[in-house]
Protein backbone atom coordinates (compact mmCIF):
# COMPACT_ATOMS: atom_id res chain seq x y z
CA UNK A 1 0.00 0.00 0.00
CA UNK A 2 2.93 2.15 1.48
CA UNK A 3 4.46 2.37 -2.53
CA UNK A 4 1.05 2.55 -4.46
CA UNK A 5 0.61 5.72 -2.05
CA UNK A 6 4.17 7.17 -3.28
CA UNK A 7 3.71 6.19 -6.77
CA UNK A 8 0.24 8.03 -7.05
CA UNK A 9 1.84 11.36 -5.19
CA UNK A 10 4.56 10.90 -7.72
CA UNK A 11 2.55 11.10 -10.38
CA UNK A 12 -0.26 14.07 -8.92
CA UNK A 13 2.84 16.09 -7.63
CA UNK A 14 5.64 15.25 -9.44
CA UNK A 15 7.73 15.61 -5.86
CA UNK A 16 9.20 13.85 -3.03
CA UNK A 17 6.96 13.29 -0.08
CA UNK A 18 7.20 11.96 3.28
CA UNK A 19 5.51 9.09 4.65
CA UNK A 20 3.25 8.14 7.13
CA UNK A 21 1.83 5.35 8.61
CA UNK A 22 -1.05 5.44 11.34
CA UNK A 23 -2.47 2.81 12.85
CA UNK A 24 -6.65 1.96 13.67
CA UNK A 25 -7.11 0.78 17.39
CA UNK A 26 -8.49 -1.94 19.38
CA UNK A 27 -9.97 -1.77 22.97
CA UNK A 28 -10.09 -4.99 24.82
CA UNK A 29 -12.41 -3.25 27.41
CA UNK A 30 -13.62 -0.26 28.35
CA UNK A 31 -16.19 1.66 26.38
CA UNK A 32 -17.86 5.52 26.45
CA UNK A 33 -15.66 5.50 29.47
CA UNK A 34 -13.54 7.89 28.00
CA UNK A 35 -15.67 11.21 28.26
CA UNK A 36 -16.08 10.26 31.64
CA UNK A 37 -12.72 10.83 33.07
CA UNK A 38 -12.73 6.50 33.24
CA UNK A 39 -10.41 4.00 32.05
CA UNK A 40 -9.64 2.48 28.29
CA UNK A 41 -7.49 -0.62 27.45
CA UNK A 42 -7.01 0.09 23.67
CA UNK A 43 -4.04 -0.86 21.23
CA UNK A 44 -2.79 0.50 18.15
CA UNK A 45 -3.32 -2.48 14.95
CA UNK A 46 -1.83 -3.80 11.89
CA UNK A 47 -4.63 -1.60 9.91
CA UNK A 48 -3.80 1.63 9.04
CA UNK A 49 -3.97 4.86 6.74
CA UNK A 50 -0.95 5.56 4.88
CA UNK A 51 -0.22 9.43 4.03
CA UNK A 52 2.20 10.62 1.38
CA UNK A 53 2.75 14.54 2.30
CA UNK A 54 4.70 16.99 1.58
CA UNK A 55 4.48 21.22 1.82
CA UNK A 56 3.94 23.25 -1.14
CA UNK A 57 4.92 26.57 -0.91
CA UNK A 58 1.30 28.18 -1.12
CA UNK A 59 -1.84 28.82 1.26
CA UNK A 60 -3.92 25.73 0.27
CA UNK A 61 -4.06 22.03 1.16
CA UNK A 62 -4.94 19.91 -1.73
CA UNK A 63 -5.48 16.20 -0.69
CA UNK A 64 -6.10 13.10 -2.72
CA UNK A 65 -7.73 10.32 -1.27
CA UNK A 66 -7.38 6.99 -2.95
CA UNK A 67 -9.30 5.18 -1.56
CA UNK A 68 -12.19 7.20 -3.81
CA UNK A 69 -9.87 9.05 -6.09
CA UNK A 70 -10.94 12.22 -5.09
CA UNK A 71 -9.14 15.54 -4.59
CA UNK A 72 -10.17 17.87 -2.53
CA UNK A 73 -8.46 21.24 -1.86
CA UNK A 74 -9.07 24.12 1.06
CA UNK A 75 -6.99 27.06 1.77
CA UNK A 76 -5.20 28.07 5.12
CA UNK A 77 -7.65 30.60 5.41
CA UNK A 78 -10.87 30.65 7.36
CA UNK A 79 -11.47 27.30 7.43
CA UNK A 80 -14.83 25.84 7.54
CA UNK A 81 -16.61 22.35 8.06
CA UNK A 82 -17.54 20.43 5.28
CA UNK A 83 -16.84 17.59 3.28
CA UNK A 84 -16.37 14.04 4.19
CA UNK A 85 -12.78 12.26 4.73
CA UNK A 86 -11.39 15.77 4.00
CA UNK A 87 -13.51 17.22 6.76
CA UNK A 88 -11.04 15.47 9.00
CA UNK A 89 -7.93 16.94 7.73
CA UNK A 90 -9.38 20.13 8.20
CA UNK A 91 -10.34 19.70 11.65
CA UNK A 92 -6.77 19.03 12.20
CA UNK A 93 -5.48 22.28 10.51
CA UNK A 94 -7.88 24.13 12.18
CA UNK A 95 -7.17 23.15 15.68
CA UNK A 96 -2.98 23.22 14.91
CA UNK A 97 -3.67 27.06 13.84
CA UNK A 98 -5.74 27.45 17.18
CA UNK A 99 -2.73 26.94 19.16
CA UNK A 100 -1.10 29.42 17.58
CA UNK A 101 0.98 27.22 15.27
CA UNK A 102 1.94 28.39 11.57
CA UNK A 103 0.59 25.86 9.08
CA UNK A 104 1.46 26.22 5.50
CA UNK A 105 -0.03 24.56 2.29
CA UNK A 106 0.43 21.04 1.65
CA UNK A 107 -0.19 18.12 -0.53
CA UNK A 108 -0.71 14.84 0.11
CA UNK A 109 -2.37 11.50 -0.83
CA UNK A 110 -3.89 9.37 1.70
CA UNK A 111 -4.98 5.77 1.31
CA UNK A 112 -5.80 3.04 4.13
CA UNK A 113 -7.33 -0.58 4.57
CA UNK A 114 -8.88 0.36 7.82
CA UNK A 115 -12.67 -0.45 7.29
CA UNK A 116 -14.82 3.03 7.59
CA UNK A 117 -17.41 2.66 10.26
CA UNK A 118 -16.67 -0.75 11.42
CA UNK A 119 -15.37 0.54 15.05
CA UNK A 120 -11.59 0.26 14.04
CA UNK A 121 -11.56 4.14 14.44
CA UNK A 122 -9.96 5.13 10.78
CA UNK A 123 -10.76 8.76 11.66
CA UNK A 124 -8.45 9.14 14.38
CA UNK A 125 -6.21 7.80 12.28
CA UNK A 126 -6.37 10.00 9.75
CA UNK A 127 -6.36 13.10 11.88
CA UNK A 128 -3.41 11.29 14.22
CA UNK A 129 -1.35 11.00 10.57
CA UNK A 130 -1.53 14.05 9.59
CA UNK A 131 -0.67 15.66 12.83
CA UNK A 132 2.60 13.91 12.56
CA UNK A 133 3.16 14.38 8.84
CA UNK A 134 2.53 18.28 9.64
CA UNK A 135 4.37 18.22 12.71
CA UNK A 136 7.31 16.49 11.15
CA UNK A 137 7.32 18.80 7.97
CA UNK A 138 7.02 21.69 10.31
CA UNK A 139 8.99 21.43 12.67
CA UNK A 140 6.21 22.18 15.75
CA UNK A 141 7.58 20.14 18.05
CA UNK A 142 4.34 18.89 19.53
CA UNK A 143 4.27 15.87 22.23
CA UNK A 144 1.99 13.00 21.55
CA UNK A 145 -0.39 14.18 24.10
CA UNK A 146 -0.87 17.36 22.33
CA UNK A 147 -1.59 15.55 18.84
CA UNK A 148 -3.87 13.53 19.96
CA UNK A 149 -6.26 16.48 22.02
CA UNK A 150 -5.99 18.18 18.05
CA UNK A 151 -7.18 15.23 16.75
CA UNK A 152 -10.01 15.02 19.50
CA UNK A 153 -10.81 18.47 19.00
CA UNK A 154 -10.86 18.31 15.11
CA UNK A 155 -13.61 15.82 15.68
CA UNK A 156 -15.44 17.50 18.08
CA UNK A 157 -15.54 21.13 15.93
CA UNK A 158 -15.65 19.75 12.50
CA UNK A 159 -17.83 16.43 11.90
CA UNK A 160 -19.06 17.47 15.56
CA UNK A 161 -18.88 14.10 17.37
CA UNK A 162 -18.07 14.84 21.25
CA UNK A 163 -15.92 12.13 21.33
CA UNK A 164 -13.14 11.33 24.13
CA UNK A 165 -9.34 10.96 24.07
CA UNK A 166 -8.93 7.12 23.69
CA UNK A 167 -9.08 6.62 19.77
CA UNK A 168 -6.49 9.61 19.46
CA UNK A 169 -4.57 8.67 22.23
CA UNK A 170 -4.39 4.56 20.81
CA UNK A 171 -3.71 5.86 17.29
CA UNK A 172 -0.31 8.00 18.69
CA UNK A 173 0.47 6.12 21.69
CA UNK A 174 0.77 2.16 20.62
CA UNK A 175 3.40 -0.06 20.77
CA UNK A 176 4.31 -3.24 19.60
CA UNK A 177 2.83 -6.13 21.23
CA UNK A 178 1.90 -3.87 24.13
CA UNK A 179 -1.89 -2.80 25.46
CA UNK A 180 -2.09 0.39 26.74
CA UNK A 181 -4.17 1.15 30.41
CA UNK A 182 -4.99 5.11 29.84
CA UNK A 183 -6.45 6.81 32.72
CA UNK A 184 -8.52 9.66 30.77
CA UNK A 185 -8.59 11.65 34.05
CA UNK A 186 -5.04 12.42 34.74
CA UNK A 187 -4.09 10.91 31.12
CA UNK A 188 -0.93 8.71 32.88
CA UNK A 189 -0.89 5.06 30.88
CA UNK A 190 1.02 1.86 31.40
CA UNK A 191 1.75 -0.26 28.26
CA UNK A 192 1.25 -4.01 29.25
CA UNK A 193 3.21 -7.02 27.57
CA UNK A 194 0.50 -8.89 25.29
CA UNK A 195 1.24 -12.05 27.23
CA UNK A 196 -1.75 -13.93 26.09
CA UNK A 197 -1.02 -13.13 22.03
CA UNK A 198 1.25 -16.81 22.67
CA UNK A 199 -1.83 -18.45 22.70
CA UNK A 200 -4.75 -16.09 21.97
CA UNK A 201 -5.15 -14.14 19.10
CA UNK A 202 -7.72 -10.53 18.85
CA UNK A 203 -10.05 -11.31 15.88
CA UNK A 204 -12.68 -8.66 14.78
CA UNK A 205 -15.82 -9.93 13.33
CA UNK A 206 -17.56 -6.57 11.18
CA UNK A 207 -20.88 -6.82 11.13
CA UNK A 208 -20.62 -4.60 8.15
CA UNK A 209 -23.85 -2.60 9.70
CA UNK A 210 -23.31 1.30 9.53
CA UNK A 211 -26.22 3.10 11.70
CA UNK A 212 -26.50 6.66 10.17
CA UNK A 213 -27.20 7.47 14.30
CA UNK A 214 -23.99 6.70 15.56
CA UNK A 215 -23.02 10.52 16.03
CA UNK A 216 -25.78 11.86 17.16
CA UNK A 217 -26.80 8.61 19.75
CA UNK A 218 -22.89 9.14 20.44
CA UNK A 219 -23.68 12.94 21.54
CA UNK A 220 -26.42 12.31 23.35
CA UNK A 221 -25.17 9.39 25.70
CA UNK A 222 -22.51 11.87 26.49
CA UNK A 223 -25.41 14.79 27.38
CA UNK A 224 -27.01 11.95 29.69
CA UNK A 225 -23.71 11.31 31.58
CA UNK A 226 -23.32 14.93 32.27
CA UNK A 227 -27.16 14.74 33.87
CA UNK A 228 -26.45 12.57 35.45
CA UNK A 229 -23.54 13.95 37.29
CA UNK A 230 -25.23 17.35 37.66
CA UNK A 231 -27.36 15.32 39.86
CA UNK A 232 -25.05 12.79 41.21
CA UNK A 233 -23.20 16.32 42.73
CA UNK A 234 -26.04 17.19 45.45
CA UNK A 235 -24.68 14.13 46.77
CA UNK A 236 -20.97 13.59 46.38
CA UNK A 237 -20.12 16.77 46.69
CA UNK A 238 -17.27 18.01 43.84
CA UNK A 239 -17.00 15.56 41.46
CA UNK A 240 -16.79 16.88 37.92
CA UNK A 241 -17.10 13.31 36.49
CA UNK A 242 -18.31 9.74 36.90
CA UNK A 243 -15.08 8.86 37.40
CA UNK A 244 -15.92 10.29 40.83
CA UNK A 245 -18.74 8.51 41.53
CA UNK A 246 -18.87 4.35 42.10
CA UNK A 247 -21.50 2.03 41.20
CA UNK A 248 -22.37 1.43 44.55
CA UNK A 249 -23.36 5.25 45.00
CA UNK A 250 -24.96 5.00 41.55
CA UNK A 251 -27.52 2.72 43.39
CA UNK A 252 -27.82 4.89 46.44
CA UNK A 253 -28.85 7.68 44.89
CA UNK A 254 -31.13 6.11 42.21
CA UNK A 255 -34.13 7.51 42.80
CA UNK A 256 -32.73 10.67 42.07
CA UNK A 257 -31.86 9.90 38.76
CA UNK A 258 -34.39 9.75 35.67
CA UNK A 259 -34.11 6.19 34.34
CA UNK A 260 -32.58 6.36 31.29
CA UNK A 261 -29.49 8.40 33.23
CA UNK A 262 -29.50 5.87 35.85
CA UNK A 263 -28.80 2.66 33.32
CA UNK A 264 -26.05 4.97 31.44
CA UNK A 265 -24.56 5.61 34.82
CA UNK A 266 -24.75 2.19 35.92
CA UNK A 267 -22.96 1.20 33.00
CA UNK A 268 -19.87 3.64 33.34
CA UNK A 269 -19.77 3.58 36.75
CA UNK A 270 -19.44 -0.69 36.08
CA UNK A 271 -17.44 -0.30 33.34
CA UNK A 272 -14.68 1.39 34.80
CA UNK A 273 -14.56 -1.11 37.51
CA UNK A 274 -14.47 -3.93 34.83
CA UNK A 275 -11.16 -2.18 33.56
CA UNK A 276 -9.26 -2.39 36.08
CA UNK A 277 -10.14 -5.78 37.26
CA UNK A 278 -9.56 -7.13 33.79
CA UNK A 279 -6.41 -5.59 33.63
CA UNK A 280 -5.42 -7.76 36.38
CA UNK A 281 -6.93 -10.77 35.25
CA UNK A 282 -5.01 -10.28 31.76
CA UNK A 283 -1.60 -9.58 33.29
CA UNK A 284 -2.33 -12.65 35.38
CA UNK A 285 -2.77 -14.09 32.48
CA UNK A 286 -6.31 -15.20 33.69
CA UNK A 287 -7.89 -15.55 30.20
CA UNK A 288 -11.50 -17.06 31.22
CA UNK A 289 -11.73 -14.06 34.29
CA UNK A 290 -11.07 -11.54 31.82
CA UNK A 291 -13.34 -12.77 29.09
CA UNK A 292 -16.11 -12.87 31.77
CA UNK A 293 -16.06 -9.06 32.05
CA UNK A 294 -15.65 -8.76 28.27
CA UNK A 295 -19.41 -10.89 28.06
CA UNK A 296 -20.20 -8.05 30.75
CA UNK A 297 -19.31 -5.29 28.83
CA UNK A 298 -21.18 -6.02 25.89
CA UNK A 299 -24.35 -6.91 28.17
CA UNK A 300 -24.21 -3.57 29.54
CA UNK A 301 -23.52 -1.72 26.47
CA UNK A 302 -26.68 -3.83 25.31
CA UNK A 303 -29.41 -3.66 27.78
CA UNK A 304 -28.16 -0.45 30.40
CA UNK A 305 -25.99 1.86 27.92
CA UNK A 306 -28.15 1.05 24.44
CA UNK A 307 -25.41 1.50 22.15
CA UNK A 308 -25.48 -2.06 20.89
CA UNK A 309 -27.89 -3.52 17.97
CA UNK A 310 -29.39 -6.59 17.49
CA UNK A 311 -26.45 -7.80 14.59
CA UNK A 312 -24.21 -7.45 17.12
CA UNK A 313 -25.88 -8.61 20.21
CA UNK A 314 -26.12 -12.26 17.86
CA UNK A 315 -21.96 -12.06 17.14
CA UNK A 316 -21.46 -11.62 20.58
CA UNK A 317 -24.08 -14.28 21.74
CA UNK A 318 -22.31 -16.90 19.32
CA UNK A 319 -19.22 -16.50 20.30
CA UNK A 320 -19.72 -17.07 23.60
CA UNK A 321 -20.69 -20.25 23.10
CA UNK A 322 -17.79 -21.03 21.54
CA UNK A 323 -15.21 -23.10 23.70
CA UNK A 324 -12.14 -21.34 21.97
CA UNK A 325 -13.34 -17.55 22.67
CA UNK A 326 -12.37 -16.50 25.69
CA UNK A 327 -14.50 -13.42 25.60
CA UNK A 328 -16.24 -11.22 23.11
CA UNK A 329 -18.02 -7.88 23.04
CA UNK A 330 -19.25 -5.23 20.97
CA UNK A 331 -16.86 -2.58 20.24
CA UNK A 332 -16.11 1.46 19.88
CA UNK A 333 -18.95 3.75 19.72
CA UNK A 334 -21.43 1.17 18.85
CA UNK A 335 -25.07 1.08 16.73
CA UNK A 336 -22.94 -1.30 13.86
CA UNK A 337 -19.32 -2.05 13.31
CA UNK A 338 -17.33 -5.17 14.85
CA UNK A 339 -17.04 -7.71 17.73
CA UNK A 340 -13.91 -8.20 19.30
CA UNK A 341 -13.28 -11.74 20.05
CA UNK A 342 -10.19 -13.12 21.72
CA UNK A 343 -9.66 -16.59 19.73
CA UNK A 344 -7.17 -19.30 20.38
CA UNK A 345 -4.16 -19.30 17.68
CA UNK A 346 -5.17 -23.10 16.34
CA UNK A 347 -8.68 -22.08 16.34
CA UNK A 348 -9.32 -19.21 14.78
CA UNK A 349 -9.85 -20.61 11.16
CA UNK A 350 -12.40 -22.63 12.17
CA UNK A 351 -14.39 -20.03 14.66
CA UNK A 352 -13.68 -17.56 11.31
CA UNK A 353 -15.51 -19.78 9.05
CA UNK A 354 -17.87 -21.00 11.67
CA UNK A 355 -18.90 -17.26 12.58
CA UNK A 356 -19.34 -16.14 8.93
CA UNK A 357 -21.68 -19.07 7.50
CA UNK A 358 -24.45 -18.49 10.88
CA UNK A 359 -24.22 -14.57 10.37
CA UNK A 360 -24.84 -14.99 6.84
CA UNK A 361 -27.67 -17.80 7.54
CA UNK A 362 -29.15 -15.33 10.01
CA UNK A 363 -28.55 -11.74 8.06
CA UNK A 364 -27.58 -12.94 4.64
CA UNK A 365 -24.21 -10.89 4.67
CA UNK A 366 -20.92 -12.45 5.01
CA UNK A 367 -19.05 -10.70 7.52
CA UNK A 368 -15.51 -9.59 7.21
CA UNK A 369 -13.11 -11.19 9.81
CA UNK A 370 -9.42 -9.31 10.47
CA UNK A 371 -7.05 -11.22 12.83
CA UNK A 372 -5.13 -8.71 14.57
CA UNK A 373 -1.70 -7.73 15.48
CA UNK A 374 -0.79 -5.07 18.00
CA UNK A 375 1.19 -2.42 15.96
CA UNK A 376 3.25 1.07 16.64
CA UNK A 377 1.36 3.89 16.92
CA UNK A 378 1.11 6.61 14.13
CA UNK A 379 5.05 7.42 12.87
CA UNK A 380 6.82 8.38 9.70
CA UNK A 381 8.29 5.49 7.92
CA UNK A 382 10.17 5.08 4.61
CA UNK A 383 8.68 3.63 1.63
C1 LIG B 1 -15.71 6.26 19.79
C2 LIG B 1 -15.08 7.53 20.38
F1 LIG B 1 -14.38 8.21 19.44
C3 LIG B 1 -14.18 7.22 21.58
O1 LIG B 1 -13.74 8.41 22.17
C4 LIG B 1 -14.90 6.34 22.60
O2 LIG B 1 -15.81 7.09 23.36
C5 LIG B 1 -15.59 5.16 21.92
O3 LIG B 1 -16.40 5.56 20.82
C6 LIG B 1 -16.46 4.40 22.86
O4 LIG B 1 -15.69 3.84 23.87
O5 LIG B 1 -14.73 5.43 19.23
Amino acid sequence: MIVAVKDKFHQLFGKEPIMVSSPGRINLIGEHTDYNEGFVLPAAIDKKIIYAIALNGTDTCNAYALFSNEMASFSLQNIQPGGEWVNYLKGVVYQLQQLGLEVKGFDCVVHGDIPIGAGMSSSAAVEGGLAVGLDHLLGFGLDRMQMARVGQLAEHTFPGVKCGIMDQFANLHGKKDRVMLLDCRSLEYQYFPFEFSKTYKIVLVNSMVHHSLASSEYNVRRAQCEEGVAILKQFVPGITSLRGVTAAQVEQYKSSLPPKVYDRCRFVTQENERVQQACTRLQNNELAEAGRLMYASHDGLSRLYEVSCPELDFLAGLAKKRPEVAGARMMGGGFGGCTINLVKIDQVDAFGSFIQARYKDQYGVVPEVYVTSIEDGAKVVTA
